[in-house]
């Protein structure tokens, strides 16, 4: 049994794991970042943590969830670390049986990644070796403190001679040269996992494929989008700007590191229930007459007000083309999208091939798609919630049908189908802003993709609703900006709005929560008219 204290034991156990984990990274600059064990175990809580809390951490952390899943994961870890610490001065085997329990977890984290081989388990594996030898080394090796430290000379040579050493005891294992040993033996461990980790990181992230997005030329269009109305867009400060910049546009997905796809060696396998199963390549697909169309893009869990919306110009090829040569069979009622990284989306067949504009697209805004929002290819389909259309880092299209698969988000709660509910929010004035009595322009944004918005009223502390005026869209697929002038009283006031489609449903009044297909009710702004 060592004679570590516990306080000692536990911190060699985090730095155990601080070490496993640091040392993996560089590893993982070889097989990719997904196979480093953090981000792997993580992925792994991103897809099996229960639906109520992953909302709960998105609202609690917002966009920086994956961030704070990742530290969470981390720090997790380091207190199964100090656990390990505190069994291994009993039994060195515990200890060592705890770090290899970690590192096949970290190992099937990484192999149960779509498109995982066998080189993934890697940096688990090199992590788990060195985190044990670190985990050895405090308890029973070089940088234990069981060692006690040798007498000065002097007392050496008095002892020698047979004479009693005054006032000199032999050292106990914590005395301050053990405690100078260890400390030093932590700190110079925690530090070198931390550069290598970082280091790593920092590596494996550089060898993405931005130079490959740089080489794109995207074709001309042979039909281009129609150009923007004359004042679709109001230019005020504060509201969404009609078409939103690449740079601003709200991103969701699961992936904990942004998947790196070579458009070179990328190819889109369009099989299952079809008579002509297709391969393309990008080469193949840049080939194709190219459509180019504003679609607005929403996700379904965007709150009333929220900003998980966005509008851009799209180009790209016409899904219903390609369906058309693959030529469904009868009953293969569903498109299911698959991205690289294993993620799925289940599109009705009858929405892809009814003649709207759903896009195979490649540009976003006159650019290659950003990495972040799936180069090089993804579905964009006007109508419906991103969850269950707008497969991002696309490789597959999979015919089948809504009772033989259920994609991603359907058992973990939400509905297989996501049309987008008619929605509209006000983005100034700001809530709890102070605006000045007199005239305000009362203005935001409104959506009811491919039916279109027919009407936006407002109304003021509950009373008569009022109609704003309409900006110009380019069409049914795209939100629209509305603006009302209100003769601003002084005092608190309430502001509302409403949006109504083009069929001439209102949007309801009724809050629903965001889960299983999408929040409604009435976006509401209190504020204080000075
Ligand atoms: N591969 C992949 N594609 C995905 C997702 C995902 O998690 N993985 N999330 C979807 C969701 S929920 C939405 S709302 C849109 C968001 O697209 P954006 O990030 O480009 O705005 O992407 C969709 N495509
Ligand atoms: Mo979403």
């Amino acid at each position: 049994m060592s004679t570590l204290s516990r306080r000692r034991a536990a911190l060699a156990g985090v730095v155990a794991a601080v070490v496993a984990l640091g040392a993996a990274e560089p590893v993982a600059v070889l097989t990719g970042p997904r196979s480093a064990p953090l981000v792997a175990v993580g992925g792994l809580v991103v897809d099996l943590v229960p639906e109520p809390l992953k909302q709960f951490a998105i609202s609690v952390f917002g966009t920086y969830d994956k961030i704070a899943l990742l530290i969470g994961t981390a720090l997790l870890l380091a207190a199964f670390g100090a656990l390990l610490g505190l069994a291994a001065v009993r039994r060195l085997a515990i200890g060592l049986a705890g770090i290899a329990a970690f590192a096949a977890l970290g190992v099937a984290a990484a192999l149960s990644r779509a498109g995982a081989d066998a080189f993934d388990a890697l940096p688990a594996l090199v992590g788990g070796g060195l985190g044990a030898l670190t985990l050895w080394a405090f308890v029973a090796g070089p940088l234990g403190a069981d060692l006690p430290s040798a007498p000065p000379p002097a007392v050496a040579a008095l002892a020698r001679e047979g004479e009693t050493p005054g006032g000199w005891e032999p050292a106990r294992p914590d005395d301050a040269e053990s405690r100078r040993r260890f400390l030093r033996g932590a700190g110079l461990l925690t530090g070198a996992a931390a550069v290598a980790g970082l280091g790593g990181h920092w590596l494996a992230g550089r060898r993405g494929v931005s130079t490959a997005r740089d080489a794109v030329t995207l074709p001309a269009p042979a039909v281009p989008a129609p150009p923007l109305p004359a004042g679709a867009d109001l230019s005020l400060s504060r509201l969404a700007p009609y078409v939103t910049p690449n740079r601003e546009f709200y991103r969701i997905d699961t992936a904990l590191v942004v998947p790196q796809v070579d458009p070179v060696t990328w190819r889109l396998r369009i099989h299952g229930r079809v008579r002509n199963p297709i391969e393309l390549s990008f080469d193949d697909l840049l080939a194709r007459p190219m459509v180019e169309r504003y679609v607005t893009l929403a996700c379904v869990s965007n709150e009333v007000g929220g900003d998980l919306i966005g509008n851009a110009r799209w180009l790209g090829v016409p899904i219903k083309e390609l369906l058309d040569e693959a030529d469904p069979e009868d009953g293969a009622d569903q498109v299911v999208g698959r991205a690289v990284d294993g993620w799925t989306c289940g599109t009705p067949t009858s929405v892809l091939r009814d003649g709207r504009d759903a896009l195979l697209a490649v540009g976003m805004n006159g650019e290659p798609l950003p990495i972040r929002h799936g180069f090089p290819v993804r579905m964009v389909v006007p109508g419906l919630y991103g969850y269950v259309s707008a497969c991002k880092w696309l490789t597959e299209l999979e015919l089948t049908s809504f009772a033989d698969f259920d994609a991603y988000w359907v058992p973990r709660g939400w509905s297989a189908q996501g049309p987008i509910k008619t929605q509209s929010r006000i983005d100034t004035p700001r809530p709890r802003s102070r605006p000045a009595a007199g005239p305000v322009t009362v203005a935001g944004v409104a959506w009811a993709q491919h039916r279109g918005v027919r009407r936006v009223e407002v109304r003021v502390d509950g009373g008569p609703w009022q109609e704003a005026t309409l900006a110009p869209a380019v069409s049914a697929d795209t939100w629209v900006q509305w603006s009302w002038r209100w003769d601003a009283t002084p005092g608190e006031h309430t502001l509302q709005v409403r949006a109504t489609d083009a069929t001439g449903e209102t949007q309801t009044e009724q809050r629903a929560p965001v889960a299983p297909d999408g929040a409604t009710g009435w976006h509401t702004v209190r504020v204080t008219v000075t």
